[in-house]
């Protein structure tokens, strides 16, 4: 567990830099940078669509709305995600790493969008033969106050934990992680452990995705109230392998 301890240290420095009032998630995204095999700060366009990440696109058929590449774009260095209802019908926006990536930290400073029927997301996600893969944090539009944990192993999920932040996530940037290893997952909200998995914890290596999306199942996320559009932000995520962390 070397690695872990590892974390732990870097997580001790973060808490007592919180303490000192500084902004220890700016010099733990410096460390990221220096450390990580990806990090992306969304300042540079042109380095967004060569280095690393994808827009997905999909069609009504394949879901209950459409997720465009229209609805993903850089703005004052941030990546903006957008929930869209039009006549042409409910659209969402996704991003994804081209690569697929192991056991280790990943880091999103994310603001999610408050509405009813929406989610935005920070997970890992890979389908094989009909058995996916995914590591979720994904914000429920109703209620931004919370924050939902959950995963999949073979295409079973079950896993859904709602953590209670203390604040509105959508008012401000904050930072929202999970460090996954073959035995377990932690979850981490500004550095600070939210919540750990144990059981059944996925081993597929998966690619790396941010997404906001009308969700669909109202029972999950309530109802779209239609309101359009509706942003959601990304200021920098970041990836560390275990190996890295070393
Ligand atoms: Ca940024």
């Amino acid at each position: 567990m070397k690695a872990g301890i590892r974390l732990l240290a870097g997580m001790a420095v973060v808490m007592s830099l919180t303490i000192l009032g500084m902004r220890p998630f700016v010099s733990d995204a410096a460390y990221q940078k220096e450390k990580g095999i990806l990090y992306s700060d969304f300042n540079d366009l042109s380095g967004f669509q060569k280095a690393y990440w994808e827009r997905l696109a999909t069609s009504e058929k394949e879901t209950s709305f459409g997720l465009r590449p229209a609805n993903v774009r850089l703005e004052d260095d941030e990546l903006v995600l957008t929930v869209k209802s039009s006549d042409k019908g409910l659209t969402g926006g996704e991003v994804y790493t081209s690569k697929r990536l192991g056991f280790g930290l990943y880091q999103a400073s994310m603001k999610p969008i408050k509405n009813s029927g929406v989610v935005s997301a920070f997970f890992n996600y890979y389908n094989e033969n009909g058995k996916g893969t995914e590591i979720d944090i994904e914000f429920l539009g109703y209620d931004t106050t919370k924050v939902q944990f959950n995963y999949y192993t073979d295409g079973v999920g079950g896993h859904e934990y709602l953590y209670d932040l203390g604040f509105d996530a959508s008012e401000d940037f904050h930072t929202y992680s999970f460090y996954w290893t073959s035995d377990r997952i932690i979850w981490y909200v500004d550095g600070v452990q939210a919540y750990e998995a144990t059981a059944s914890i996925p081993q597929l290596e998966a690619k790396m995705h941010m997404n906001a999306w009308p969700g669909g199942n109202t029972d999950w996320v309530g109802v779209y109230d239609g309101t359009s559009p509706l942003d959601a932000y990304y200021d920098w995520v970041s990836y560390t392998s275990i190996e890295d962390m070393n």
